[in-house]
């Protein structure tokens, strides 16, 4: 970003009190903030104590040789106790962990007590593989319950878990495998993809011999059923190894800084970075976020994200999170098409969730195929709904709320990264008065504001950067392997805080509005300007379901506007309509952010976890050969988009 602050152009005036009688039973009250910013550390010792410890920790963080962080250092517990046993012991094993919803209609559930039995049973297969405590475990599967086994499994005998999303590519996976150097791949033969099976084992096969070496043992479950091949002194399959294995397994207590997993995040140019998180501060902070952003009633509730397991957000809210609260959850292992556009309404019905957390690519797409199909379905068990992965638009919001939550449930727009580990910026149900489009407070016990380019607090109404300025119990302790890339990307920008790289403002009452990633942010006539802002005022208008913006090079202002727009269902595509939309970004935001082209397109490029992908975006708008596209769920998106270009531009 140059010197210039992010213009401040949104307006948003609507609120939403939370409902009564929520406010009146919420797990958190307004007192929780006054309580952590009064004494932040005994605050997080507090929450630490929802955890089952082998040994109680004395101290609470070690912040001595910063930015390297040491939480709870003298406790030990083990992760996997507390997310599985600890509730059995409390008599809930009769309580379901997981309803697992499977893409060809099987189904199942699994209880805390066969949970308990299962991660048992794994952990033993485990160790008669080799694994021990310290070594790394790839896991490459499917969503389906063994997943969550296998992580948990890792967990319980002190070995990290590296998680590789199922959609990579073998490359990929080898990549990972190598980087943590994993002794151990579990996988399965495949998984359903669109109501088909498609294979998984051969990109193992192929990893496994491009990262020669390293790993010892496949251990394969049985999913699909298809024809794989199996090298007998390597591969194991998983119901014959597992299932042989006894249900006793006595879990050992491990240090809290003890490595609980690996996760690599993509990033748009260098090696993957090996995202490194441990035990007790990253167990802490899930549990209790999970618990207070989601006001989980753990006896009643039924708890449904929708997330992938191979990415941040199923580590944490569907596995860890939900797991140590012992709550009862969905997990679906289809999409949301599959095989019709009401799917997931038909999964809030039958298992009655009452708490939805899902990503703004998701509602956006739904608001695409109408508001007459969720209408078909009874949702009225919803009491609390969850945004995450993307600034949601203030339009998107709302809709979400109203098509979905009757007009009644809060929604909580929950910001965090892979690196924070858990979430830290998000309205709390019971307490916060709801803005559309904002992500409004830190969370009781974490501190973030936003800086100026020279480090300095911007005041009320002001933009710049979202920094964390104090540690917070799941941070990253560093990059697998890389003390100097973790300081270097996230500490060096601004000294002695952790820099996001996301921009962000905050408005008039204090509040934070997440204005996507710093290197996403456009330049016109010397003016900052959000593609976040730009994209909420075109969805804002009626004919827009979803919108993409970016600035490409222009002779005259530095960069100039470009929207990619995908039209809701019924919207003619003309020239009239691409003026209206230029005028009502205009009117909407004021005459700097009117963008000089709009383009409809059927589709965006987008990453696996349904991240829109603008730097492809600007390769087409400036017209450059595409930058690396393997990230990019669909391909042919692209060559679609590049075709649109030179009949639907308009400028003047
Ligand atoms: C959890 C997750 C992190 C990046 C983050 C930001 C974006 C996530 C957001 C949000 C605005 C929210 N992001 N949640 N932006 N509002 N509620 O998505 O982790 O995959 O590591 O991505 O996602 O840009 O920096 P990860």
């Amino acid at each position: 970003m140059s010197n210039e602050s992010l213009a401040n152009l949104l307006k948003e005036e609507r609120r939403f009190a939370p409902p009564a009688d929520l406010a009146a039973n919420a797990n958190v009250t307004a007192e929780a903030y006054e309580q952590a910013a009064a004494d932040r550390l005994g605050f997080w010792a507090e929450q630490a104590r929802r955890l089952s410890w082998a040994k109680e920790p004395t101290k609470t963080l070690d912040w001595s040789n910063p930015p390297f962080a040491k939480w709870f250092e003298d406790g030990q517990l083990n992760v996997a106790y507390n997310c599985v046993d600890r509730h059995v012991e409390a008599g809930n094993g009769d309580r379901v962990a997981i309803h697992f919803e499977g893409e060809p209609g099987d189904s199942r559930s699994i209880t805390y007590a066969e949970l308990k039995d299962e991660v048992s049973r794994a952990a033993n297969a485990l160790l008669e593989l080799g694994v021990r405590k310290g070594d790394r475990v790839a896991i490459y599967m499917p969503m389906i319950p063994e997943t969550a086994i296998a992580m948990l499994a890792s967990a319980r005998i002190g070995a990290a878990h590296s998680v590789v999303f199922g959609g990579f590519s073998a490359d990929a996976l080898a990549t990972r495998i190598k980087d943590a150097d994993a002794k151990v791949v579990i996988t399965a033969d495949g998984g359903y993809r669109r109501g088909q099976p498609s294979a998984l084992k051969p990109a193992v096969d192929d990893a496994v011999a491009k990262a020669a070496g390293t790993v010892e043992h496949v251990l394969v479950v049985r999913r699909t059923g298809q024809d794989v091949a199996f090298d007998a002194e390597r591969d194991v399959w998983w119901d014959e190894l597992v299932g042989r294995q006894s249900a006793e397994h006595t879990p050992e207590a491990f240090d809290a800084e003890h490595p609980l997993f690996i996760l690599y995040t993509s990033g748009t140019t260098g090696k993957p970075k090996g995202i490194l998180h441990t035990s007790g501060g990253y167990l802490t902070q899930t549990a209790y976020t999970h618990w207070a952003v989601f006001d989980l009633k753990p006896e009643t509730d039924v708890y449904w994200c929708t997330a992938d397991v191979g990415w941040v957000t199923g580590h944490s809210y569907i596995v860890y999170g939900p797991l140590a609260n012992g709550a009862t959850q969905v997990m679906y292992e289809g999409t949301p098409d599959t095989p019709h556009q009401g799917r997931f309404w038909e999964i809030v019905e039958k298992y009655r969730v009452s708490i939805l957390y899902t990503a703004p690519t998701a509602i956006r797409t739904f608001m695409k195929w109408g508001d007459d199909i969720p209408a078909q379905f009874d949702l009225t068990s919803l009491r609390v709904l969850g945004s995450v992965g993307e600034p949601i638009n203030p339009e998107a919001w709302v809709w979400y709320r109203k098509n979905i939550g009757a007009d009644r449930t809060p929604v909580v727009d929950t910001w965090w990264q892979t690196e924070t580990g858990a979430m830290m910026i998000s309205p709390l149900p019971g307490v916060t008065e709801t803005k559309p489009g904002s992500a409004q407070r830190p969370l009781p016990g974490i501190s973030a504001t936003v800086v100026d380019d020279e480090a300095n607090e911007v005041p009320d109404g002001g933009g710049g950067y979202l920094v964390l300025t104090e540690p917070w119990p799941s941070m990253l302790r560093t990059i697998w392997g890389d003390d100097q890339r973790f300081l270097d990307t996230y500490w060096s920008r601004f000294e002695g805080k952790y820099f996001a790289g996301d921009g962000a403002k905050k408005d008039d009452d204090g509040d934070i509005w997440l204005l996507g990633r710093v290197d996403d942010v456009m330049l016109v006539s010397g003016h900052n300007i959000s593609t976040t802002e730009v994209e909420s005022a075109l969805v804002s208008h009626p004919a827009v379901a979803e919108a993409a913006v970016v600035g490409a090079a222009d002779d005259t202002t530095g960069q100039a506007i470009v929207a990619f727009v995908i039209l809701r269902g019924s919207a003619a595509e003309d020239e009239k309509l691409v003026a209206e939309l230029r005028d009502h970004v205009g009117a909407t935001l004021g005459p700097i952010a009117k963008p000089k082209r709009v383009l409809p397109v059927a589709e965006l490029p987008k990453t696996r976890s349904g991240k829109i992908m603008r730097r492809l975006l600007r390769d087409v708008a400036e017209n450059r050969q595409l930058g690396d596209v393997t990230t990019l769920t669909d391909s042919t998106v692209m060559t679609l988009i590049q075709s649109k270009l030179p009949s639907s531009s308009s400028e003047d």
